[in-house]
């Protein structure tokens, strides 16, 4: 196949690259439906997928049992120098980590196709678009990219002879010997994400799964992204963006940070409880922040699609979800397929069907022990086909944002919500952020960690720089333009270990409280934490009082509680080392004064 550009250095790493791994072909893709069609075919007739019969154009797909989940202790940020990754990423010298994967990676194609997809992450209209090329050998990657990314040839189009790229290379390292039969899902026991962020160059490794193997999403959008942005002045975060409308008609955008799991999607497709407020949504995972000519911060979403938690997603919990993935087109990977040729996951309807496939494929019914469905399982699916995505999604300048919300998943000690004094306080709230660890990554569930900007897995750099950075950006900015910052908390429980708040819908009345304040129309009382709404200063019209729900204790500032929290944040900082901002350590002595 000859290669459909005249872009010189692409040319020579696909054919360095194809020397090395040895596939049977290369495939360049153009993004087109005719090579959705091919691949999908190609893959039911693999046994990767099974075509459902109620979704159209969509499939079930159930990965090695053993491939669910990113795998941080497997990723590396191979900086030249060590200082540059920090204590809270693996690092390893690029020279040595080329040395090992270029090992892994010779032969690792063989018997395969080795596919070149050229992408653009954000509107491709964008003045200086951003694009990458992923060479892998997973027709499972090519088609999610699809769907993630603007692929193919309206991408391939913007590189021109000479264009700058992400280098983002992935082999499941499954080579084929002549006549072997493949596997369902192939993978490999060693894996490796690394990132060289030098070079701009992503080398993943061993895992065909999410943000493993789909490049432009956390290895790009955000590690590769985040080392670009701090270099060049704008903010690469782990935030969905949503724009909210008053009955008024007055708009509001705001992003919003949470560790993976803990609802991000749900928020940014939210359908307001109280009459007469619309949610919109622009994007559930990642921004891109930039200051726009006068002097606000404006952001893009640089995905294309949904990759978002399947459990937990149902007609009461996200029903924009459900429509959007109603359309087709989506691939649903390790929930459960019904006898009908649908799919199904816990909290997808409130009864189970009688029998499904487990995403094990195994015979399951509801008499089963285990989980029908992996709690990392995933519905990957096209954003334009959500009904609640605002029209301005793709405006390659991006949308304004007045508010930005920090929260994690405490059963303890954190409000509702929180506003912050000011920007460096704001910035003091992200970068103690911490959470119950949750099923998104390998590891334990249910430890709190903490995950400064539920950015913890995606630095690219030195957490410290990171933070810095941070506060250097508000230094930059006229404070009246820049964003004001929230801390919320969904998740905070009573002493019977039941939630305090119903959440979901009703986290609308907390979006309402935070846009009166940004309009001075709100109160709060001011307290050692920031500034914290009392029960009357919500909205609360229309909650059922009777509930068993308690938002006085929601909102409660225990100050014993914070005390105790000290030390743990001072544990925290303590690992950052020496490069934490002085500024983050003055707010936290500044905070101990407010709690004495
Ligand atoms: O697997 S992904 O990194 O793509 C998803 C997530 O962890 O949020
Ligand atoms: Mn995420």
């Amino acid at each position: 196949m000859t290669a459909p550009t005249t872009h010189q250095k692409l040319l020579e790493w696909v054919s360095e690259v194809a020397e090395l791994t040895t596939p049977d072909r290369v495939v360049w893709c153009d993004g087109s439906p005719l090579e959705w069609r091919r691949l999908t075919d190609k893959l039911v007739q693999a046994g990767t997928l099974v075509r459902l019969d109620k979704k159209p154009n969509s499939f079930w797909c159930a990965s090695d049992p053993t491939d669910v989940a990113r795998v941080e202790d497997r990723t590396y940020i191979c900086s030249a120098d060590e200082a540059d990754a920090g204590p809270t990423n693996n690092w390893m010298d690029p020279l040595d980590m080329k040395v090992i994967m270029t090992e892994q990676y010779r032969g690792s194609m063989a018997g395969r196709t080795m596919y070149v997809i050229p992408f653009c992450m954000g509107p491709l209209t964008a003045d200086k678009p951003l694009l990458g090329v992923e060479i892998t050998d997973s027709e499972y990657v090519v088609i999610s990219m699809h769907i993630m990314t603007r692929t193919g040839s309206d991408a391939l189009a913007l590189f021109g002879e000479d264009a700058d790229f992400v280098r983002c290379l992935h082999s499941v390292g499954a080579p084929l010997k002549p006549g072997q039969t493949d596997v369902p899902w192939p993978c490999d026991r060693t894996k490796y994400i690394s990132h060289f962020p030098e070079e701009r160059t992503i080398w993943s490794y061993g895992s065909g799964y999410g943000g493993n193997a789909l490049l432009g999403k956390k290895c790009y959008s955000l590690r590769i992204a985040s080392v670009m942005a701090r270099e060049e002045g704008w903010l690469a975060e782990h935030m969905l963006i949503l724009k909210l409308t008053s009955p008024h008609g007055t708009v509001h955008y705001i992003a919003a940070a949470f560790p993976s799991a803990c609802g991000k999607t749900n928020l940014a497709m939210l359908e307001p409880s109280i009459p007469g407020w619309k949610v919109e949504t622009l994007g559930d995972d990642i921004a891109w922040l930039r200051f726009g000519d006068d002097g606000r911060l404006y952001a893009v979403n640089p995905e294309n699609g949904f990759f978002g938690v399947a459990p937990g997603t149902g007609w009461n919990t996200n029903p924009n979800a459900m429509r959007t993935i109603a359309k087709g087109n989506s691939i649903f990977t390790n929930v459960a397929l019904t006898d009908d040729g649908d799919v199904w996951w816990e909290g997808c309807t409130d009864t189970p069907p009688d029998y499904l496939t487990s995403w094990r494929r195994d015979d399951w019914t509801p008499a089963s022990e285990d989980l029908s469905s992996h709690p990392n399982s995933r519905y990957c699916t096209p954003i334009t086909q959500c009904p609640a995505t605002a029209p301005e999604w793709d405006d390659p300048q991006g949308v304004p944002i007045s508010a930005i919300f920090f929260g994690g998943r405490r059963a303890t000690t954190v409000p509702l919500v929180t506003e912050s004094f000011d920007w460096q306080h704001g910035v003091f709230m992200g970068a103690t952020l911490s959470s119950e660890t949750t099923a998104a990554a390998a590891g334990e569930v249910g430890v709190v960690r903490r995950d400064p900007m539920a950015m913890l897995p995606f630095i690219g750099y030195h957490a410290g720089d990171y933070l810095q950075h941070w506060i250097d950006t508000g230094k930059r900015a006229d404070t009246a333009k820049l964003p004001k910052i929230f801390y919320v908390n969904w998740f905070r429980r009573g002493d019977d270990g039941r939630f305090l708040w119903p959440g979901f819908s009703e986290n609308s009345r907390v979006l309402k409280w935070a846009v009166d304040r940004i309009e001075g129309h709100a109160t709060a009382f001011q307290t050692p934490i920031g500034w914290v709404p009392g029960a009357k200063a919500l909205d609360l019209r229309g909650l059922d009082p009777s509930s068993h729900f308690d938002i006085r204790q929601a909102l409660a500032v225990d100050h014993d509680e914070w005390r105790a929290e000290l030390p743990l944040i001072e544990a925290w900082f303590a690992t950052i080392g020496d490069k934490l901002p002085t500024a983050l350590h003055d707010e936290l002595e500044a905070l101990r004064h407010r709690l004495d």
